[in-house]
């Protein structure tokens, strides 16, 4: 089932709670005003419920993510651990120890509501010269820590302020739209199923590809259940939260984000979140 956030085309401007379906989504504010409160209830219940349908055209969908927290693990790929090692002689035998150590890396990267959705505007640093997008599958977890569903995150980052000094990684990595969600929720997936899904990303800039890249979620180092649990140790999150699993795709370090860049990350069972980039 794909869960939503949405608003109606020429509407009030709130956004509502719903499901979606092949061509309309059925509009479940009724039965709860905010998607984590939906999530708590369960799925199962969810699939019944019922609620005006509303046909596609008449929609835009927004970031289905209202009450989480979003947090992000790091260092979960090989790839990801190699890149940064090679980015930083500084900081390099932080990341190898990270990847190898019992605990993972977890950090905060942005309130829900300043998180952007399908077809917003992502940022890159006016004061960082090398910024990369980061397509990341991110875990749903409701308030006890279990994962409700799944969802596409944009864990946008400035590699040389990160490189620079590992102090600077909140710098480098929560700043103005610089994580995107999107663009449903989908949930009723085992952990099994989910790591057969690709991760894919293609970024174009007027019109032309300038880089792509494919990586699987069975390349994550960790089981899910590992990061939920450490996230969730001496933590409370009432409304569930979000976690970003880590990144597996990393582009060559000649490459960087520019203005009205277009960043498209599908992962095979959830669907395409789209951005375009702008100075921040
Ligand atoms: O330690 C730096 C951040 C790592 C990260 O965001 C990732 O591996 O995806
Ligand atoms: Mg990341």
């Amino acid at each position: 089932m794909k869960l939503c956030r949405f608003k109606i085309k020429g509407g009030d401007g709130e956004s509502h709670v719903g499901r979606l379906e092949q061509n309309s989504v059925v509009d479940l504010t009724s039965h709860s005003p905010t998607i984590s409160r939906l999530l708590e209830n369960g799925h199962p219940a969810t699939s019944g419920l019922s609620g005006p349908e509303i046909p596609l055209a008449q929609i835009e969908l927004c970031c289905p993510v209202d009450r989480q927290e979003i947090w992000a693990a790091g260092v979960t790929y090989l790839r990801s651990k190699k890149a940064r090692m090679e980015e930083s002689e500084f900081s390099a035998s932080a990341y190898d120890k990270v990847y190898e150590a019992l605990r993972p890396e977890i950090f905060f990267k942005s309130m829900p509501d300043k998180a952007v959705g399908p077809g917003e505007k992502v940022g890159i640093r006016s004061d960082a010269r090398w910024n990369v997008p980061e397509p990341e599958l991110a875990l749903v977890l409701d308030s006890k820590g279990q994962v409700a569903g799944y969802t596409i995150c944009n864990d946008m980052s400035s590699r040389d302020i990160e490189g620079e000094n590992l102090l600077y990684l909140p710098q480098a990595k929560i700043y103005k739209n610089s994580c995107a969600i999107g663009p449903v929720i989908i949930t009723g997936v085992s952990e099994e199923a989910a790591r057969q899904w690709t991760i894919q990303i293609k970024i174009t800039r007027n019109s032309e590809p300038v880089f792509s890249g494919e990586t699987s979620v069975s390349q994550i180092k960790r089981r899910f259940e590992e990061l939920a649990g450490y996230l969730f140790r001496s933590q409370e999150f009432p409304n569930g939260a979000i976690l970003s699993t880590g990144t597996g795709i990393v582009p060559a370090d000649t490459f960087t984000l520019q203005a009205n860049d277009q960043i498209e990350i599908d992962i095979s069972g959830i669907g395409q979140l789209i951005n375009r980039v702008e100075v921040v």
